[in-house]
């Protein structure tokens, strides 16, 4: 029991610690991010696929054997899900698409996870719109 508690209370510092790091980053006011030099190749980055309009490449803070991110080229306003609009209905098909490319790419198709992070309540850190695969271990539900 001693043990079991000891493990919840690592498990809820590391889940406020995750929340206090993403209310702490700056929130999304527009300016470009990290991932616009990912898409210029100004910064290297492990990329799994591409197409005209996707990019995806490995997260560099991997929360499973498999941990990639699915992200438009053009961010074209679509900083996080919670302000996308009409325009954006298809490149949103796109990118559900590309996870199920990637899915199968890495050989988890047959059972992964897929996130999107929204705003702060939400843990998003970056303000380009990405989809997080997750996979190559067995997920748990609630995600917490
Ligand atoms: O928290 P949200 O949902 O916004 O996810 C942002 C993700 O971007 C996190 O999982 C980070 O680990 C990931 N990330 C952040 C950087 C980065 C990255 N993945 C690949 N390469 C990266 N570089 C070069 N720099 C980052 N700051």
């Amino acid at each position: 029991l001693q043990l079991r508690r000891s493990m919840s209370h690592v498990k809820a510092t590391h889940d406020e610690e995750a929340a206090a790091r993403a209310a702490a980053a700056t929130a999304d006011n527009g300016a470009p991010t990290i991932f616009d030099k990912i898409i210029a190749k100004e910064i290297p980055a492990n990329i799994v696929y591409e197409d005209e309009k996707v990019l995806a490449f490995r997260d560099i803070n991997p929360q499973a054997p498999v941990h990639v991110l699915v992200i438009p080229k053009v961010r074209d306003g679509l900083t996080e899900l919670g302000k996308a609009e009409e325009r954006h209905k298809d490149i949103l098909g796109e990118l559900m698409y590309a996870a199920k490319i990637v899915a199968e790419k890495e050989g988890i198709a047959d059972g992964f996870r897929v996130v999107i992070n929204s705003g702060p309540a939400g843990c998003q850190s970056v303000y380009h719109l990405h989809l997080h695969v997750l996979g190559g271990r067995q997920m748990k539900w609630p995600p917490g």
